[in-house]
């Protein structure tokens, strides 16, 4: 895999020398050194610190790196913004797929045309496609919020998953890694998966119907930053705040402001800028025919209450 980054690094090499400034591929547009990316929906703060992350290192790099973004987590929307940045040609692409089978088709494509193709965070099932993937450890990461949760409870009682949209490759792995783990505790029973399509209104509605089944409920895991605010607006509409344990992946502005309250008891924070920074280091070797890492898995932390002070590094941006 490193070798395949490498030669396909040499191949837009090759395009440079033809070019006449040494930037510029004149033989059909484009600029190398140019760089942009596609995160999974605008306007989020996971993905607002991951472009801050990859700005900055564009920018280090001499290069210029543009975002696009589409307005919903949805690959019919993430689509055409991929085709209509393929069409002004620059070099290196990071993208955030936004379904690890529907994106394929349109992301060979790119690569199809010489861009060299880095997944940040999310990743296709087919791993033939981009030069270099660039994420936490999300199965990891499940298994940690499910031992997070378990002591929380004390090992015992109904749980719920709250994950985003089946087909993400992110979370779909933390919610694989949280139900297996849960297994490792015979006291606590898991009532499944439910899907809140990335809306945190969707999520709410989850817990209130929840509760109304299972008054008992002693848990939530939330995959993702929708998933785990709306979670906290569902147990604060029920009144159940602090009696049914949250543990929400990430670590926006207003999780953190949940944590605080201790409407949510732990949060599993990733490293979004970390992950901008590297996946644009990757694309710009791919660009310039210099080694490539094919994965590369950057930190996570679990933040609770006790250490959030401690912690603040790995809270999340609205802004750079
Ligand atoms: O949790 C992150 C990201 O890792 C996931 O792939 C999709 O959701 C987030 O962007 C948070 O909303």
């Amino acid at each position: 895999m490193r070798r395949l980054g490498t030669v396909f690094g040499a191949v837009l090499a090759g395009v440079l020398v033809v070019g006449c400034s040494g930037s510029v591929d004149d033989s059909g547009g484009g600029d190398s050194k140019k760089l942009v990316l596609i995160p999974g929906v605008a306007d989020e703060p996971f993905y607002i610190s991951m472009q801050c992350g990859a700005e900055a290192k564009a920018e280090a790099l001499g290069y210029e790196l543009g975002t696009q973004a589409p307005t919903k987590f949805d690959a019919a929307q993430q689509t055409p913004i991929l085709s209509g940045v393929v069409a002004n040609k620059p070099g290196g692409i990071l993208i955030a797929p936004t379904h690890a089978t529907a994106m394929a088709s349109p992301m060979k494509q790119a690569r199809d045309t010489g861009i060299a193709m880095v997944e940040v965070d999310t990743a296709l099932d087919d791993t033939s496609v981009a030069v270099s993937s660039i994420a936490s450890d999300n199965k990891k990461g499940g298994e940690l919020a499910a031992q997070t949760l378990a002591k929380l409870i004390g090992d015992k009682g109904p749980v719920l998953v709250i994950n985003t949209k089946a087909g993400t490759s992110t979370t779909d792995a933390r919610a694989q890694g949280f139900q297996d783990a849960v297994k490792a505790f015979p006291g606590i029973t898991s009532l499944g998966v439910q899907y809140n399509n990335n809306e945190a209104a969707q999520a709410a509605s989850i817990v209130t119907a929840t509760l109304a089944a299972h008054p008992d409920l002693a848990g939530i895991f939330a995959t993702n930053l929708s998933s785990a605010e709306g979670a906290a607006t569902g147990l604060r509409n029920a009144n159940k705040l602090g009696q049914v344990k949250l543990v929400g992946f990430d670590a926006s502005p207003k999780q953190v402001e949940d944590l605080k309250a201790g409407t949510v008891q732990a949060l599993i924070a990733q490293d979004p800028a970390g992950i901008g920074e590297k996946g644009v280091e990757q694309a710009v070797a791919a660009i310039e025919g210099k080694p490539v890492t094919r994965t590369i898995q950057t930190d996570m932390v679990a933040i609770t209450q006790a250490d959030m002070d401690a912690n603040s590094k790995y809270f999340y941006k609205r802004k750079c």
